[in-house]
């Protein structure tokens, strides 16, 4: 997203301030959110804001584009005289949180990634130093089978519970659910296709540190990872080549990972680099059963998801009396 002749200045993302920062573009990936302040110091005129589709919106010849008019007061009611066709979307300069990076080329120091960003949201900011009392590897691929390709966590496909987790949990038995990585030999995985409800715990009041990694080769995107329930701070990312589990991993184990553990920016969807990492860190305080998964919509519906448990079930709100089920609904008489 960019204005002609007037640069963005970013000062929050996903409803936490930053520090302001000014830019010349800014890519939003799905579910993201951006406040800009735009001054209108240019001639009295009309300008395109213009957006420009990247990923599903730029391949095989597709290639979606969308203005809108800045018009300044006292400014003719006519368009904007500068085409507005797809590529004249492609603005030069400062560009915050670029997708793509290693397929796409960017000019050098044109780019400004999320870790980079510095929070000044006092209030919602997490102290998340020391040690972490838990530290995931979450990563996800896409894998291909008769029926098609799908983007797995732990190459396992999300399938949705039949009832609602928090509000039904004391219906929640064990063989409902999987956790983390599935063994290939057990009942949830049938000709290499693994799928069930992941349910990943946390303990209410712990640091939890979440190393988000992508191992995809296929798709060259970069997911947009959404977590509902709280928010948590981007204290790392990366692009690497070769990338495997084991390299992210023995890379953090060694302290390689640099990581922004005061002001690091509060998000609640983090875009994911492709062939890359995002480590995030979070304070577990809102106890419950949260979705986490990629906000790319169709992704989501394949199973590019997760449950995280904040808690224990008592520790959770309880379910109000005489609260509706799933299944208890009626079809009236007439
Ligand atoms: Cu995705």
């Amino acid at each position: 997203m960019s204005i002609d002749d007037h640069r963005l200045l970013v000062v929050a993302t996903d409803s936490a301030a930053v520090e302001p920062i000014e830019v010349d573009s800014v890519i939003l990936n799905a579910g993201e959110r951006y406040d800009i302040v735009v001054t209108a110091n240019q001639t009295v005129g009309n300008y395109w804001i213009r957006f420009w589709g990247l990923a599903f919106c730029n391949r095989n010849g597709v290639n979606v584009h969308q203005e809108a008019i800045l018009r300044y007061e006292d400014a003719d009611e006519e368009l904007p005289t500068a085409n507005n066709t797809y590529l004249e979307a492609d603005r030069e300069g400062l560009v915050l949180n670029p997708v793509g990076v290693g397929h796409i080329s960017y000019p050098e120091n044109s780019t400004v990634r999320i870790s980079e960003l510095t929070n000044i949201d006092l209030e919602q900011a997490q102290n998340i130093t020391g040690v972490p009392d838990n530290v995931t590897y979450l990563w996800y691929r896409f894998n291909t089978f008769p029926s098609g390709s799908y983007p797995q966590l732990f190459n396992t496909t999300f399938s949705y519970p039949s009832f609602p987790l928090l509000t039904q949990r004391d219906s929640l038995t064990s063989e409902m659910y999987c956790s983390g990585e599935v063994p290939s030999d057990s009942g949830y995985c049938s000709d290499g296709f693994c799928s069930c409800t992941n349910i990943l715990n946390f303990p209410l009041n712990s640091l939890v540190e979440l190393v988000i990694v992508d191992l995809d080769s296929f798709s060259h995107m970069d997911h947009p990872m959404h977590l509902h329930g709280t928010q948590f701070h981007v204290v790392a990312m990366e692009t690497i080549q070769n990338i495997t589990l084991d390299t992210v991993k023995q890379l953090n184990e060694q302290g390689g990972i640099s990581k922004k553990l005061t002001g690091s920016p509060l998000k609640d969807t983090v875009s994911v680099p492709v062939s890359g990492y995002a480590v995030i860190r979070f304070r577990v305080t809102n106890p419950g059963y949260w979705f986490f998964h990629c906000h790319i919509s169709s992704h989501a519906e394949l199973g590019m998801a997760a449950v995280f448990k904040f808690g224990e079930h008592q520790e959770m709100a309880p379910t109000p009396s005489n609260f509706p089920t799933c299944g208890d609904w009626q079809l009236p008489d007439n």
